[in-house]
Order: C-alpha cells, then structure tokens, then sequence
C-alpha cells in the first residue's frame, strides 16, 4: 500500500480549517477519459476539495477537509472501474 499523508495548515489567523493532501496510487489509467472518471468519482466523497490526476504516473492527488479513509478512496476508485495501488 503506498498512501503518503501530508498534512497542510493553513493558519493565517483566521480561524479556516486545516487541508488535507493524500497522494495515491491507481492502477489501470490510460486516458483523460479514465482520469476523468477517477477524479469524478473522488470528487463525490464527502469534504473533497480538489482532485489531481496525473495518468502517465497514476498518481491521484486528493485535496480534503478531513483526511479520507482507504476504505472510502478504493471504493471510489472502484466504482470508476480502476484498482487502488
Ligand atoms: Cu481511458
């Protein structure tokens, strides 16, 4: 399992709640088409903020209010039709 957690706050003294990035790793890309249908799904889960696709790496770079689950990102890459790392 390769999930990189990286925590950025952003604290300029106005109180704003902290932003989660999660890099992840997905299996089975080829096309604008299959990024955009694993940055749709990501986008659906609850407290996404932005989703980066990079298809040649697989990379999938998801920014959060809250850090998401495993469980909940498989699932998602799931039902786009592609397999977590
Ligand atoms: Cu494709």
């Amino acid at each position: 399992m390769s999930t990189n957690t990286e925590i950025t706050s952003s604290t300029n003294g106005q109180g704003n709640a902290n932003e989660v990035t999660e890099a992840f790793q997905v299996i089975g890309m080829t096309c604008g088409h299959c990024a955009g249908a694993v940055k749709g799904e990501l986008t659906g889960i609850s407290g996404v903020l932005d989703v980066r696709v990079d298809v040649p790496t697989g990379q999938v770079t998801v920014s959060s209010t809250t850090p998401l689950t495993t469980a909940d990102v498989r699932t998602a890459i799931d039902e786009a039709g592609y397999q977590l790392a």
